[in-house]
């Protein structure tokens, strides 16, 4: 009995111990708790705004859980007070970034970037309606860093345990590792099932719904400072002056019978979604894929030979080559890694010479960074998703029938003269949302990719062709220039043996491949005029000379040829392949074809030239791009 009072005693006395310590170790430690408990749930609080539809936590809370760890190590190799003090600093800051990305996301459903505050795109879209846009709940992010005043401060008073700095070091590495494996993983993943995304980060809210936003601005930090760290060696005056030159080659290109004929018109530029050439005056069971556009090219001057020459920036590359004539980012996206450059774009001179300009695009303002990018390029107003009405969709959004049809209304009311930008979106990959798609028959390739791609490019066409009729009608065609191409390919490499089939390619080389890869272009013009059929290699980095020259616009700072004033151009394309028309030279294999024969060719004098030549504009177009040259070169100009 009285052993067993002892043991009991004993017991207790350890228990006692063993309970103080434990208060102590929490209290101790209560900062990091804390800051275990409010970061995640203010972070998965933001996920859920941006990510309604999910279900659980599963999918993110690996990733929050892991990069707070990572934030959290940094802390803790600090004494006690100065780490309980970062964490409330952390907490604060991320607090701010919270909800400056609540804000930001409820006016353009997109995730702040260094882009978007370097271009005051915040101030500039936003500043009239932040008061209405931040809400009492979004305050509640900041509650607990008012709570924690008072608490910081009785908190002060409890003498803490202090660790040896050995100890904290390997607390830092402890916590460090893990959580910067598991983060690691998780940005890999995404790297791996999504390739080019974080890279380009076309789609922000995408990886901020997957990876949480710290990681989001951690990476959009990252790609800010590389792009940075890897231009940093200046340009010698000497290859300024070569670029300079080579931007200028356009202006001394003698007038031709295009020169200045359609200033004062409207231009209208329709980039349509996935439109591939070989759809055009094609049939599949008896019946023309796209009848609309095959009858407006024998209205217009159709180039035959264009190729699209975007690279991983898809679409947006499309735009900018279109619009800038410069060539695509060797890897990530002009849209985003160049958001901040100057542009001598086609919308900043049409705004010079006194048009309205406009970019109409049914679709989500910050995808491919396009809100900050329109306002690098100078457009004066971008017509996106929250300026339509949503009321029919196909495929990824607003339908190709809907948007169209109030696009013409806003093209009615806009002011003459103007240049309206005009991208559709239901010919997206994978071409799989029959809606409204009618019953076009595709014979064999019902249920491939091909297949569903040829159901959507005919509604594409449907909806093309009633919105040009429509131009016609209302008289607008007559007073202006009307383009229309594709932005890229449809079908891709993997499903390509589908097309070769449609095509009836047998063994098809790697210039089959590549002459598969034009996209339609045409320009019609008032009464018809000019109607035809251009056989000239081209690409899209060759629009915006040829609309300057038409319109009378300077020709000062592009890498493109005017289709109208230059003969014998080279078609370059991103990897450094070309054609000049006659040859074709794929780079991945350094393989040079002849066109007309199809048979592979050595390598001459002059084919090694013209190979140097491609590295070379390419060259020209990063260095500007890097360096941002055209801000030099403009306002040099001017003085
Ligand atoms: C969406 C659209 C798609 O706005 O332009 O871009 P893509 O995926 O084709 O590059
Ligand atoms: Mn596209």
């Amino acid at each position: 009995m009285k052993n067993l009072l002892k043991n009991l005693k004993n017991l207790l006395i350890t228990n006692t111990y063993l309970l103080r310590k434990l208060k102590n170790l929490l209290l101790d430690n209560l900062d990091i708790l804390l800051f275990l408990i409010i970061i995640p749930i203010k972070l998965i609080k933001f996920d859920r705004l941006i990510y309604p539809e999910y279900t659980h936590y599963k999918l993110i809370i690996k990733p929050i859980m892991s990069s707070t760890v990572c934030l959290l190590s940094i802390a803790v190799i600090f004494k006690s007070k100065i780490r309980t003090r970062l964490l409330y600093i952390f907490d604060i800051l991320i607090s701010i970034l919270i909800i400056a990305d609540t804000v930001y996301f409820s006016y353009f459903k997109d995730i702040i970037s260094i882009g978007v505050l370097k271009n005051g795109v915040m101030l500039g879209g936003v500043k009239s309606s932040v008061t209405s846009l931040i809400t009492l709940s979004d305050f509640l992010y900041f509650v607990d860093v008012l709570i924690l005043i008072p608490i910081l401060f009785i908190y002060k008073k409890h003498k803490r345990n202090e660790l040896k700095l050995a100890f904290r070091a390997s607390l830092f590495l402890i916590l460090l590792i893990p959580a910067g494996y598991i983060n690691g993983k998780a940005i890999y993943n995404m790297s791996v099932s999504q390739p080019n995304l974080l890279q380009t980060m076309y789609n922000k809210v995408y990886i901020d719904k997957f990876l949480g936003t710290l990681d989001f601005h951690v990476l959009d930090l990252y790609n800010v400072t590389q792009n940075k760290i890897s231009n940093s060696k200046k340009l010698s005056s000497k290859t300024e002056n070569n670029i300079r030159n080579a931007l200028n080659k356009n202006s001394s290109n003698a007038p031709s019978v295009m020169t200045g004929r359609y200033k004062g018109k409207n231009l209208i530029i329709i980039q349509v979604e996935a439109l591939q050439q070989f759809v055009i005056n094609s049939k599949v069971e008896n019946q023309e894929i796209t009848p609309n556009l095959n009858r407006w090219i024998n209205k217009s001057l159709y180039f035959n030979n264009y190729f699209y020459q975007v690279s991983s920036g898809n679409t947006s590359d499309a735009e900018f080559l279109s619009n800038n004539s410069f060539y695509p980012a060797s890897s990530g996206a002009a849209y985003y890694l160049y958001a901040g450059n100057t542009y001598s774009s086609l919308a900043k001179e049409m705004n010079d010479n006194n048009y309205y300009t406009a970019v109409l695009h049914g679709y989500k303002e910050g995808f491919w960074n396009r809100n900050v990018m329109y306002k690098a390029q100078k457009f004066k107003d971008f017509f996106g998703e929250k300026s339509f009405n949503l009321n029919e969709t196909v495929g990824l959004g607003l339908s190709d029938k809907s948007f169209l049809r109030q696009s013409l209304t806003k093209l009615k009311s806009f002011s003459e003269p103007y240049y309206s930008f005009v991208i559709t979106l239901s010919s997206h990959y994978p071409y799989d949302d029959t809606t409204g798609y009618g019953d076009f028959n595709v014979g064999s390739y019902d249920g491939t990719l091909l297949g569903d791609y040829l159901k959507g490019i005919h509604y594409t066409d449907a909806q093309l062709g009633e919105f040009l009729d429509n131009l016609e009608k209302s008289g607008i065609m007559d007073n202006s220039v009307v383009v229309l191409y594709g932005d890229h390919y449809a079908i891709p490499k993997d499903k390509i043996n589908d097309l070769y089939d449609f095509q009836n390619i047998k063994n098809p080389t790697d210039l089959d491949w590549y002459q598969l890869q034009k996209v339609p272009m045409f320009i019609h013009f008032p009464k018809d005029d000019n109607k035809g059929v251009n056989n000239e290699y081209s690409g899209q980095i060759d629009l915006y000379p040829t609309i300057a020259n038409m319109f009378g616009l300077p020709q000062n700072y592009m890498l493109g040829t005017d289709l109208f004033s230059t003969k014998n151009r080279m078609v370059i394309f991103r990897n450094g392949s070309f054609t000049d028309g006659n040859v074709f030279y794929v780079s991945w294999t350094n393989t040079y074809y002849d066109i007309k024969t199809g048979n592979t060719i050595a390598e001459s004098p002059k084919l090694k030239k013209e190979k140097d030549n491609a590295l070379v504009q390419l060259q020209y177009s990063d260095n500007t791009l890097n360096h941002n040259l055209l801000k030099k070169f403009t306002s040099k100009k001017k003085k």
